[in-house]
């Protein structure tokens, strides 16, 4: 039986692999910061499955004592401050972690067992300002926020551990992916999260930032299986994942917006509250390396991809909310008109 470590398991990437990678019959090590209060929401359905263990890329001494402990061989880092507005307000932190993270994790590798095989979780938000399109392994970096600034890092020491200590370090650059896990504050969740609360009754507007961004979204599940097939292969080396459409942030909803049969120009708001002070205005990816090399194809389009987390947020917030919640909702408004109301 295989071991591997995933770092960031609470996260909506490390939650799809640890599924993933148990099917396959993998003993899984989730390593968790201490929090307290426990975050085990998108994992709980596996968690008797997995080996929960404290560490912190913070913490040089923790990740040494979980690979001797472990003996892991693969680690699958996905941990990281991984929003992007956060990394304008926590600048120093988000280099902390998801650039000089990635060192120590390495550091750990050489020290412990130089022959564990390493995936590093880089990102598109390293091509930035846009150079050439579609974006591929050899187009130049040009990072626009902090975390996309660190994230050259982690990608660097990756390929710099691999051509100075020969170890089997991969980064998969990887472009925006998207489920129902994905955490609310990111684009795509928090539109189908307010479509389906508004399609609900329970709210009347959605406030959004720059409606002109390109993404190239892709389906999560997909990914991760990506990231597993680049550590099976004969020699370690760097794929872009991608689905190779892209889309505005304004397409994304509305094609969230007409699937439940609602105009959007009704409901959203364009607030310069989330404009960022540098952005990223174009990714596309060309992902044929990964589809030739490792024979990975995305298997969810972008129509898809909308479609499910709308559906999702939708069962959702029935489920939480009971039904009819248009009811409940008229019911909570009108006990908030009543003089007595806090
Ligand atoms: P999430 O934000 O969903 O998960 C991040 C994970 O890292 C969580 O388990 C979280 O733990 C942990 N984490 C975050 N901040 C800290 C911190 N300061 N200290 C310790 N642990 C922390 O990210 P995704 O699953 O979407 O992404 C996984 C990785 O892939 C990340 O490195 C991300 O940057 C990268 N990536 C993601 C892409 C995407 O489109 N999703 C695309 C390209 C790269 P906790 O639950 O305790 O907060
Ligand atoms: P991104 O994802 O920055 O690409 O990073 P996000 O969904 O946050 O933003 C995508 C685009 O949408 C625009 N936008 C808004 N974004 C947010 N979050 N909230 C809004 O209200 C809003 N309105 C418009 C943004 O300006 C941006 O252009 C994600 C993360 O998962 C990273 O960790 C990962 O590395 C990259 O994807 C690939």
């Amino acid at each position: 039986m295989r071991t591997a470590l995933i770092t960031g398991v609470t996260g909506q990437d490390g939650s799809y692999l640890a599924e993933f990678l148990l099917e396959k019959g993998y003993r899984v090590i989730g390593m968790v910061r201490r929090t307290s209060t426990i975050n085990f929401d998108r994992i709980k359905h596996i968690q008797d499955q997995l080996e929960i263990v404290q560490g912190d890329l913070l913490d040089q001494m923790s990740l040494i004592g979980i690979l001797q402990e472990y003996r892991p061989q693969e680690v699958y880092n996905l941990a990281a401050q991984s929003f992007v507005p956060t990394s304008f307000t926590q600048p120093v932190l988000t280099g902390e972690f998801t650039a000089l993270g990635v060192t120590r994790m390495l550091e750990a590798i050489r020290i412990v067992d130089p022959k564990i095989r390493f995936y590093q979780a880089s990102s598109s938000e390293m091509f930035g300002k846009v150079v050439e399109v579609p974006q591929r392994e050899t187009t130049p970096f040009h990072p626009r926020s902090p975390y996309g600034v660190a994230k050259v890092y982690g990608h660097w020491i990756t390929v710099n551990y691999r051509e100075s200590y020969g170890i089997f370090g991969c980064s998969g650059i990887l472009f925006n992916h998207e489920s129902p896990r994905r955490g609310l504050e990111f684009v795509t969740h928090k539109i189908t999260h307010g479509v389906a609360r508004i399609k609900l009754g329970l709210a009347n507007e959605l406030r959004l930032g720059n409606l002109e961004a390109r993404r190239d979204w892709g389906y999560a599940a997909d990914y991760v299986r990506g990231m597993w097939l680049m550590l099976q292969q004969d020699e370690p080396d760097d794929y872009v994942l991608a689905t190779g459409e892209t889309h505005s942030v304004r397409e994304f909803v509305e094609e969230a917006f007409s699937y439940v049969d609602l105009d959007w120009r009704e409901y959203v708001v364009q607030d310069p509250k989330f404009y960022r002070p540098a952005e990223v205005d174009l990714l596309v990816g060309d992902a044929s390396k990964a589809g030739k090399r490792l024979g990975w194809e995305p298997t969810v389009d972008f129509k898809q991809l909308v479609r499910l987390m709308v559906d999702a947020d939708l069962a959702a917030l029935q489920k939480a909310n009971g039904y009819p919640p248009q009811q409940q909702e008229i019911q909570q408004q009108e006990i908030q008109k009543q003089p007595d109301a806090r």
